[in-house]
């Protein structure tokens, strides 16, 4: 593929540049000064950032990269995750500072302290020693946002085990399958969860895998919503088994390289993978991200991310990186719209949220509810925003800012991804000037750029794959029990480059800006045009909520581009040919003529994945006439039939 030369220049008219609030400029966790800091010494600088965390032993070298591309970081170092997200903040007297603001979707809530997290997570930790649980055993996670879900992988950080946690929203076949890769030996879970309004169950599920995974001994039940479950003799309720153990637990330091957890990846084909995160590195690397991208001041802020933990964003920014860093979270149940689609701006004027953590998805979600609804609430206390999980349309950036950040606050745009473990690509609220759709440059100490199909950097304006060119301190390990799939996977497309699938151009100014999955680029009549560019035009046009664009055979033109939008809430007559018409003289006029779609499906819903991902290749089927794929990974399995009502040929 050769999309240096093919990318479209996006001109998306939106030209504006957001230079940080002076205040915070001068206040900022991270200046300029540690870009250079880290060119000049990248290894002496995550050392200093290994710093951070209490080590048992110290590391006798910062890398060993002797066997690429399997890195081992802080060598010979030892320390306990829960040691160091707990603990010692505890011991520094903070005790009775807030970690977790929980709030229920129902409306309960529970407020945790770091001396009261340190209590649950001792005595989930006991439980989990009394059942036999040891140093390097797996355990399977299955659990709603309820605060049992940060115990329970902090139990397994303090006593050596290596949790799985799975998507609540997963079936049983995905969690069987996980279960019996990673061989766990125990599964936490609850009765169930509340999510639109609802409680939904989950113990049948996990009832209905574990029939078929000898390793599992036990399960743990949490009881969430009282709903009914049957009771099997491998069963235990968490209240009886945790609630009476010892609320004192010595944690045990760790090698630096011990197998913190494996999260597994869905992928579009094949097996799932199980990304492999290790101790020291991976939290070195999350709480100075958390620090720098976010510029937290644990004394002052309060923080929220609104992923589920089943994420890899929620493992990396709701559990370790803020509580690394002692900071006071709020963590929510449900959904955004339960009981009103003003739930979380309610939840951020109740708690006075200071720096909010959300991705794409919400963002146009809530464009599409309307901007009267966020108006209602005092969102005053926010003064940083970021986006994770896709490309932010420029659109969706400018709305965030305006709507949600009063038109104040910077608006960080992280790229990432599980396998990398924490933050690589992003701005610094307190240096950089932000660009709308751009997530600007690799953070101090991170290595990455974009290079053409030759493996050779582009130059500035030039278009190709995101690479990273040196090993960083939370890059996965390995493919849990795949050596070689590791190896093939990630750093066999180009020679000593790690390459996880993205797309990517330099503008003008060497900044970047993210195009998608490159398996997701369209070849129209020879150009490579990027899905990510095609829909942020889609979205700048007044009258469009969201968009999702995909490439369908076509006889004339190789790959012709297909849309379906999703109309804003107060949009109007959307139905007519004239609107689509409109639509495509938009994007014709914004990108040029050569991204004009062919056709444009006004639909309700777009196909997503739990983390808020779009699945084009759903759509793909729709778009080609096929019958339409495996629709276990979606978060919302109806969307597919919504869909195909509306367009009865796609059926
Ligand atoms: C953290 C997370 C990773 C993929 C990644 C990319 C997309 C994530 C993005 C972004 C553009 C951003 N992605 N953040 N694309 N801009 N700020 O999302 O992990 O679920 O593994 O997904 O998500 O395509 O390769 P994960």
């Amino acid at each position: 593929m050769s999309q240096s030369q093919e990318t479209l220049s996006n001109l998306l008219q939106e030209t504006r540049r957001f230079a940080p609030p002076a205040e915070l400029a001068e206040s900022a966790n991270v200046k300029a000064e540690a870009y250079d800091e880290a060119a000049e010494d990248r290894l002496g600088f995550w050392a200093r950032q290994a710093e951070r965390l209490t080590w048992s032993k110290r590391w006798d070298d910062v890398l060993d990269w002797s066997n690429p591309p399997f890195a081992k970081w802080f060598v010979g170092g030892e320390l306990n995750v829960a040691y160091n997200c707990v603990d010692r903040h505890v011991e520094a007297g903070k005790g009775a500072k807030v970690a977790f603001h929980w709030e229920g979707e129902p409306g309960d809530s529970r407020t945790l302290t770091y001396a009261e997290l340190q209590r649950e997570v001792n005595k989930a930790a006991n439980a989990l020693l009394e059942l036999g649980v040891a140093k390097g055993d797996r355990v399977a996670i299955y659990l709603p946002m309820i605060p049992e879900l940060p115990i329970s992988m902090l139990a397994c950080a303090r006593i050596g085990a290596t949790h799985s946690v799975v998507f609540g929203g997963f079936s049983a076949d995905a969690l069987r399958t996980r279960i019996d890769d990673a061989q766990a030996k125990l599964v936490i879970t609850a009765d169930g969860g509340y999510r639109r309004g609802q409680a939904s169950a989950l113990k049948p599920t996990v009832d209905e895998a574990v029939e078929q995974t000898p390793s599992v001994g036990n399960v743990i039940v949490v009881r969430r919503t009282g709903q009914e479950v049957a009771q099997n003799e491998r069963d235990l309720w968490w209240d009886d088994v945790v609630d009476r153990q010892s609320d004192e637990h010595t944690a045990e330091p760790m090698d630096s390289e011990h197998p913190l957890y494996i999260l597994y990846t869905s992928g579009t084909t094949g097996k799932p993978k199980g990304i492999l995160h290790t101790t020291g590195g991976y939290l070195t690397q999350v709480a100075y991200t958390h620090h720098a991208v976010f510029d937290l001041k644990p004394e002052t802020d309060v923080y929220w991310c609104s992923a589920d933990i089943g994420w890899v964003t929620g493992h990396s920014y709701i559990v370790y990186g803020p509580l690394a860093n002692g900071a006071t979270s709020v963590m929510y149940e449900g959904t955004p719209n339960t009981p009103h689609q003003g739930r979380w701006w309610e939840i951020i004027q109740k708690y006075k949220v200071s720096i909010f953590y959300t991705a794409p998805t919400a963002i146009r979600t809530f464009m599409k509810w309307g901007d009267d609804i966020p108006a209602q609430f005092d969102l005053s206390s926010l003064r940083v925003l970021g986006s994770v999980g896709e490309p932010i349309n420029p659109e969706a950036y400018v709305w965030y800012r305006e709507h949600i950040g009063a038109g104040r606050t910077p608006v960080v745009d992280t790229w990432w991804q599980t396998e990398t473990g924490g933050i690589m690509i992003s701005p610094l609220p307190g240096v950089t000037e932000g660009k709308p759709g751009a997530a600007m440059r690799p953070l101090p100490g991170i290595a990455a750029d974009v290079v053409d199909d030759q493996g050779e950097p582009v130059p500035n304006g030039g278009g190709g794959f995101l690479v990273v060119k040196e090993p960083w301190p939370s890059m996965l390990r390995t493919i849990w029990g795949d050596d070689e799939r590791y190896v093939k996977t990630y750093w066999s497309r180009f020679e000593g480059l790690y390459f996880a699938g993205d797309g990517a151009k330099k503008d003008e100014d060497g900044d970047l800006w993210l195009l998608g999955r490159v398996d997701d680029v369209m070849l129209v009549s020879g150009h490579n045009i990027s899905t990510t560019e095609v829909e942020s035009a889609l979205v700048s046009h007044p009258k469009v909520a969201e968009a999702a664009v995909v490439g369908a055979t076509d006889p004339v033109t190789g790959q012709a581009i297909v849309a379906f939008v999703i109309p804003r809430g107060s949009a109007g007559d959307v139905e007519g040919e004239d609107f689509l018409k409109e639509l495509r003289d938009h994007v014709s006029k914004t990108l040029g003529p050569i991204a004009k779609p062919r056709q444009i499906m006004i639909v309700p819903e777009l196909p997503k994945t739990r983390s808020g991902k779009i699945m084009r290749r759903l759509l793909r089927d729709v778009a080609e006439n096929r019958s339409i794929g495996d629709v276990s990974t979606l978060a919302d399995s109806t969307v597919m039939d919504l869909i195909s009502e509306k367009l009865p040929s796609a059926k």
